[in-house]
């Protein structure tokens, strides 16, 4: 272990580790999971710094879910995809090939797990949430009534997934719709279904930070952290 990792306090350790995952990353110029890309893929940088979210979501809970936990996921689908018949596949094909096919259930939920991350990280930014504007706006009015019917409707989805899982704002034919998913599970290979955001719902997202309380992370993401501009990227 290098000397910059030496600090008495594990747990700020763990972070520091964390911290450097994302800083050689980032200086390496290590590209997005494009999905024209085949294996050994790499982290797709975070979009922005560790403390970044903080409050809402703290440093420390990053350098664990981005560092540990999304990390993990990508070690384990690259080891598998080593001896995989997939493994010249991007990761789009690898995702709506393994959907399906109970035999390769570790690969699709590493590989859906990297994905959901990817999209996760990008669903927030510093300063977000709250109502938005423009575009996305009028989707929301005229799918859901208004704001504060999508926002109960989406925090519902997201408290009432049963153990772990994941929320989705996704776009389906005109319509905007909310979904919920199971563990690794993801709408991306849906036919006809276009995710736009997404708020991960495992005790890692929140627990160093909220402990049980699920419903105090979840609406404070919706109402501070919600990336509404990628919504909109999104809707296309
Ligand atoms: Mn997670």
């Amino acid at each position: 272990m290098s000397n910059q990792f030496k600090t008495a306090n594990p747990s700020r350790r763990r972070l520091i580790q964390g911290s450097a995952l994302l800083a050689s990353a980032a200086m390496i110029g290590m590209p997005y999971i494009a999905r024209g890309q085949t294996a050994p893929f790499a982290m797709k940088p975070l979009p922005y710094k560790d403390d970044a979210l903080s409050p809402v979501i703290s440093a420390n809970t990053i350098g664990f879910h981005y560092g540990k936990h999304h990390a993990g996921y990508l070690a384990a689908m690259n080891k598998t995809l080593e001896t995989d018949d997939l493994k010249s596949q991007t990761m789009g094909d690898i995702i709506k090939t393994t959907a399906t096919n109970a035999t390769k259930a570790g690969l699709f939920n590493a590989a859906a797990q990297v994905w959901n991350h990817d999209f996760y990280w990008d669903s927030m930014r510093p300063n977000g949430g709250g109502k938005p504007t423009g575009r996305i706006a009028d989707r929301i009015n005229a799918s859901f009534g208004d704001y504060d019917k999508f926002k109960a409707a989406f925090a519902a989805a997201a408290v009432g997934q049963f153990a772990s899982g994941w929320a989705w704002l996704c776009l389906e034919g005109d319509k905007l719709t909310i979904r919920r998913t199971g563990n690794a599970d993801t709408p991306v290979y849906v036919a006809g279904v276009k995710p736009l955001l997404t708020i991960d719902v495992w005790e890692h997202a929140y627990y160093l930070d909220y402990q049980n309380r699920r419903a105090d992370y979840v609406n404070a993401v919706i109402d501070k952290l919600l990336n509404w501009e990628f919504a909109e990227k999104n809707l296309g």
